[in-house]
Formats: C-alpha cells, sequence, structure tokens
C-alpha cells in the first residue's frame, strides 16, 4: 500500500472510496461532512436516513451519487474530551474499520479527510500519528487496498501528517 499526503478537497477527489468525518445520526453537519452532502446531493442523505446511525470508531458505506467517487465511507470520530476517554483507540478504529469496508467493496484508492481534527477538536499532531500507522499498519497484511490519500485541507493539517510519515518510517 502507497499512503500519500495531499493539500486539498476531498469532494474533488475521484477515488474508489472517499472517506466522510460524520457524527452518530449519519445524517449530515457541519465541515466536510457537511460539503460531502451538499456536493453528493439529497439522494444521499436518503440512503444515510436507511442505515440507522453509526457507533463511534464504526464506519458505514453508501454510494457517491454526484461526487467523482464512487462510494462514501461515513466514520464517525471520538470528539477529543482530554485523551482518557479511549479517544486514541476510537480514532485508530475509524481509520481500520473504513478501510475493511473499502476492502469489503474492491476499493482499491480510498482518500481520508483528518478524522475528528475539526469541530471534534482531537490534537492534530496526535490525531495525524494514529491515523498514519493505522493505515500503514492495516496496508502490510491487506495489499489489495493500493493507495491511500490523506487529504488535508490546510498547511497545517498537510506539515502534521508529513511530519507523522516521516516519524513511521524513520522508527522514531
Ligand atoms: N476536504 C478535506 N478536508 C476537509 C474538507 C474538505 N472539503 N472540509 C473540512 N476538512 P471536521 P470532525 C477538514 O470538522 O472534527 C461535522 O459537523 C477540516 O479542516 O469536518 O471529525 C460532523 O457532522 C479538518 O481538518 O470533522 C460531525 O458532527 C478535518 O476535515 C463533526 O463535524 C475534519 O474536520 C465531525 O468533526
Amino acid at each position: 500500500m502507497k499512503l500519500k499526503i495531499k493539500l486539498g478537497d476531498i469532494t474533488k477527489v475521484k477515488a474508489a472510496a472517499i472517506v466522510n468525518a460524520a457524527n452518530n445520526s449519519l445524517l449530515g453537519g457541519g465541515g466536510v461532512d457537511g460539503t460531502i452532502h451538499r456536493i453528493a446531493g439529497p439522494e444521499l442523505l436518503a440512503e444515510c436516513r436507511s442505515l440507522g446511525g453509526c457507533e463511534t470508531g464504526k464506519a458505514k458505506i453508501t454510494k457517491g451519487y454526484n461526487l467523482p467517487a464512487d462510494y462514501v465511507i461515513h466514520t464517525v470520530g471520538p470528539v477529543w474530551q482530554g485523551g482518557n476517554h479511549q479517544e486514541i483507540e476510537l480514532l485508530a478504529s475509524c481509520y481500520v474499520n473504513s478501510l475493511t469496508l473499502a476492502e469489503e467493496y474492491h476499493c482499491k484508492q480510498v482518500a481520508f479527510p483528518s478524522i475528528s481534527t475539526g469541530i471534534y477538536h482531537f490534537p492534530i499532531e496526535k490525531a495525524a500519528e494514529i491515523a498514519v500507522s493505522a493505515i500503514l499498519n492495516y496496508g502490510e497484511n491487506h495489499p489489495e487496498i493500493q493507495l491511500v490519500e490523506m487529504i488535508c485541507f490546510d498547511e497545517t493539517t498537510k506539515k502534521h501528517f508529513d511530519q507523522a510519515l516521516k516519524k513511521y518510517l524513520n522508527g522514531t
């Protein structure tokens, strides 16, 4: 598996699957979730209504409708509450469960936003390290997913993901 860190808008990415940073209702919200629903159109919300919500750390899949991506994988990141409420494990689960679902649907390329680091306030430095190691550890045993792109919406997020990748590869 190859992991690329890019600056961009995930709603413009033509991957087999993009991941949405959703909430437990799966009925839309602000941030990247709001943009994904706005661009995908009302059919996405209609399909989401049929899913019965999603637990924190888990993931559910829908079609991409008007998005360039074929599928949207909706995962619910933890709200940062200081770090003693399983936030680390739950964030890692978001990445692993999203990749598992992508593999089940034969998606060879998957694009992620930085889950939980916006409205849910997960500290970016920690979140980037958790994301990079969850993705690359998964990739070691699952060659079916060939490319994972982290689509960073701002320079600071990209800087932290670049650093986290470097650190992971250096084994530090
Ligand atoms: N493409 C890529 N990344 C984006 C985009 C975009 N178009 N828009 C924002 N980001 P957030 P969360 C970045 O707040 O913290 C919603 O209301 C953003 O800059 O979208 O997991 C949901 O319904 C940040 O780096 O998600 C939930 O209630 C990252 O995506 C709640 O927000 C995540 O920020 C989820 O909060």
